[in-house]
């Protein structure tokens, strides 16, 4: 069977909507970093929308920071996938036309420093770890060689910060202002964090660089949010039935979207209201909202049904006793939030749990449990640290808490092995070689300074409630656990 290409264009099925514009005059103002299946099913469907509208200035040139993947797979189709948007057992399907060319950093540095010297918007989702940030002192990582690297010599960039300060760099020397860089990964405050690595990496070179960067460059706060599961050779079989042709790029995805932007801009500025965006002054309480509710419920849901050998969170959804754990750990993490204005926290809640039930994204629980360690702080321990400090209890965020600490035994309740995907897998492996006691195994991970503060750690009701998890947990299953109140026994499940 053909691959999905331009050609083919024309001969897909009537129902299957596609580039309704001359690709051929698009513009790439867009630089992405980290072209996942996320950027596919969320950022670039809104510069789809602005290129549909008539706006051709926002095609978008992809770049993946490690591996070709990505390239690969959308090059022999001219850079055409599809979005399946899929809600119970409707399902539309999209091609879109808004990515022009996929770059592969390691293969050629030098080319994406020319795009992102040529380009008004820089879009960035690098996950969690990669904005080289120490997470407790918010200074560059000591110890990352790809950053040493490029503290050393920013003529082939590795990191994504390092791109951004050897493009900015050009751009200052040819007379250029800064391009607007808005980064889209899940941690609060992600502007400011993408904003203080370039600077300290830019002053570490050059402070005049870093001044310049400071007074001109503009680094917006964002809120992002769609459910994109990792897509399955058999989403791959199903879409090519519908659409007669192969195509290993595309995205599946939930009908709901939504981003909020910071108005903040250094250069051009698309008219993303008519996209749908949401522009504000102040993006932090709708993060908080976010992080703490949905990514919460997900974390937590994502290390219960893990352990409990649950593959999918419209299966966790679909059992009365998640509901009404969700619910609980909703109550406590609710109470820490301030919500915007236009946001109503009962509402929000109710459509959260419908999106988790929606049966046809099949989102694994173990694809939301990687890299824990960087998620626990702005999902779960948040709201943890704030109810702690009114004296209030955590029984539910706790739990959470816990069953990522089990989950770093790499062992689940029927007692099969797996591996811990996660930065610190091999320390946290230690901690469960070296004793099988729970309060042990507690404290060691409470010590983890990259993951808990000193003042969390050194919490005692929390530590207690961790024990008490942990205990119930080993002993009994999460099954077990989720079922349990505050107060009550736990009872074999
Ligand atoms: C998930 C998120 O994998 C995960 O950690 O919690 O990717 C989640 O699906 C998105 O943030 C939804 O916007």
């Amino acid at each position: 069977m053909n691959r999905l290409s331009s050609a083919l264009l024309e001969t897909l099925p009537a129902d299957i909507e596609r580039p309704s514009y001359d690709r051929g005059q698009v513009r790439p103002g867009v630089v992405h970093l980290g072209i996942g299946a996320f950027h596919r099913a969320h950022q670039a469907v809104v510069f789809d929308d602005l290129i549909r509208a008539g706006d051709s200035r926002w095609g978008v040139i992809g770049a993946s920071l490690r591996s070709p993947e990505v390239h690969d797979q959308l090059a022999p189709q001219d850079s055409l996938y599809t979005l399946v948007v899929r809600d119970g057992a409707r399902e539309q399907a999209r091609v879109i036309g808004a990515v022009k060319q996929v770059l592969v950093a390691p293969h050629d540095p030098a080319a994406l420093v020319a795009a992102l010297c040529d380009c008004h918007l820089v879009t960035l989702t690098i996950t969690e770890k990669g904005y080289k940030l120490d997470p407790v002192t918010g200074d560059l990582l000591a110890d990352d060689p790809d950053l040493s690297a490029d503290l050393a010599d920013l003529s082939r960039p590795r990191t994504a910060p390092g791109f951004l300060v050897a493009a900015l760099a050009e751009r200052r020397t040819r007379g250029l202002p800064p391009f607007t860089a808005i980064s889209c990964d899940n941690l609060p405050e992600n502007g400011a964090r993408l904003r203080a690595a370039v600077l300290a990496l830019a002053g570490r070179r050059d402070p005049s660089l870093a001044d310049w960067i400071a007074e001109h460059g503009a680094f917006p706060q964002t809120m992002v949010d769609r459910i994109v599961p990792a897509t399955t050779p058999q989403d791959v079989d199903a879409l090519a039935v519908r659409l007669g042709a192969r195509d290993l790029a595309m995205v599946k995805t939930e009908p709901f979207t939504q981003w909020v932007i910071e108005d903040r801009f250094s250069g051009p500025r698309p008219d993303f209201a008519s996209a749908g965006v949401r522009l504000t002054t102040v993006v932090r309480p709708w993060e908080d909202a976010k992080l703490r509710l949905l990514n919460g419920a997900h974390s937590a849901m994502a290390y219960l049904g893990g352990l409990a050998g649950i593959e999918f969170i419209h299966q966790m959804v679909a059992r009365p006793d998640v509901v009404a754990f969700v619910n609980r750990l909703w109550d406590e993490a609710a109470s820490t939030l301030s919500p915007p204005d236009g946001l109503d926290l009962t509402a929000y809640r109710a459509e959260l749990m419908a999106r988790f039930a929606n049966p046809a994204l099949q989102h694994r629980t173990r694809q939301i449990a990687m890299d824990g360690s960087q998620k626990l702080p702005q999902r779960l321990l948040a709201s943890l640290s704030a109810r702690l400090a009114r004296g209030q209890p955590v029984d539910a965020l706790s739990l959470g808490v816990a069953a990522w600490m089990r989950w770093q035994g790499g062992r689940d309740d029927a007692g099969l092995g797996f591996r811990v995907d996660d930065p610190l897998a091999e320390v946290t492996a230690r901690v469960f070689a070296s004793s099988a006691a729970p309060a042990d195994q507690v404290d060691a991970l409470l010590s983890l300074r990259s993951v808990f503060h000193a003042d969390l750690a050194g919490d005692p009701a929390l530590r207690a409630a961790l024990i008490r998890h942990l205990t119930n947990l080993a002993k009994h299953g999460a099954n077990a656990a989720i079922r349990v109140r505050p107060g009550e026994p736990a009872a074999r499940g």
